[in-house]
């Protein structure tokens, strides 16, 4: 099963596709139990661990979910970035809107980045809604650009708070979107939720930002790495989060300026008005 034309079209525009139900009951049952023992062990936004958990691993190289991440790569081979893994009860408190594109500076959109994620309980409008705002990630922005508008609507805001179990987004990791908190959702099942991130392969990507991802990719590739997909936890896609931050965080002006000089046959853009081009 692969993504239809249509589907394609519609991530392309938007940003983000909603499968609702992909995951049947028995494959909800089974990551949901992965999913209790991990958030009962393990820090909170912390995905270094989620080797441990068989039924966590299983689900970042499920066949079908794959299948559907390579039909938007359109060809290109992908690598794991990481995993979280959370179960929400009422009163969960909401996220801001932002986005999740890794790359410093942020500067283009050259590579997709895919975010798949997973609300195996579905939503319902308690506890909290995902808002996506669609076309979002064609802009190249801060992940936290519209942190100042909260969770409010924004133009071209899509509410979904109305999913079945087993449901699947497929978003452009630049796709700004935030979690709205809502009430209710007391004494009824968790909002079991997980994203799962994967790279296009050609650059060079930021790494997962904690210490200790290259042992996660090691530890994920000695149990799920498999000949069909090389690639899929490859360390040398990435490079240390903490060297790049350190490189811009002082930065000062035009950091174009601090790049090698083109060279002599490089185009350049003459007389007339210079386009702009970030
Ligand atoms: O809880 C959600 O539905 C979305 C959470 C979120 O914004 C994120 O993980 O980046």
């Amino acid at each position: 099963m692969g993504l239809t034309d249509q589907q394609r079209d519609l991530f392309d525009a938007q940003g983000f596709v909603v499968l609702p139900g992909l995951l049947d009951e028995e494959r909800v049952a089974e990551v949901s139990a992965g999913v209790d023992r991990y958030v009962e062990a393990e820090p909170r936004f912390d995905g270094r661990n989620v080797w441990q958990y068989p039924e966590l691993g299983d689900l970042i190289v499920d066949a079908t979910v794959l299948g559907l991440v390579d039909d938007l790569m359109r060809g290109a081979a992908c690598t794991f970035h990481h995993m979280h893994v959370a179960r929400h009860e009422a009163g969960l408190k909401g996220i801001g809107w932002h986005h999740d594109y890794e790359q410093i500076p942020q500067t283009n959109r050259s590579h997709l980045q895919v975010h798949v994620l997973h609300y195996l309980n579905g939503l319902n409008g308690t506890v909290g809604d995902l808002l996506l705002l669609a076309g979002s990630h064609r802009s190249v922005m801060r992940r936290d650009a519209f942190a100042l508008f909260g969770t409010e609507d924004l133009p071209g805001t899509v509410v979904l708070d109305d999913l079945p179990p087993g449901t699947v987004v497929l978003a452009h990791s630049a796709t700004v979107h935030a979690r709205r908190p809502k009430p209710g959702g007391e004494g009824a099942p968790a909002r079991y939720f997980l994203d799962i991130a994967f790279m296009q392969q050609g650059v060079l990507w930021p790494s997962y930002g904690r210490e200790g991802w290259r042992d996660t990719l090691r530890e994920l590739a000695a149990r799920w790495g498999s000949p069909d997909r090389p690639g899929l936890f490859d360390e040398a896609a990435f490079f240390d989060i903490a060297d790049a931050v350190a490189r811009v965080q002082h930065l000062e002006g035009s950091m174009a300026m601090l790049l090698p000089e083109p060279d002599a046959a490089a185009a350049r853009p003459v007389g007339g008005a210079i386009p702009i081009v970030q």
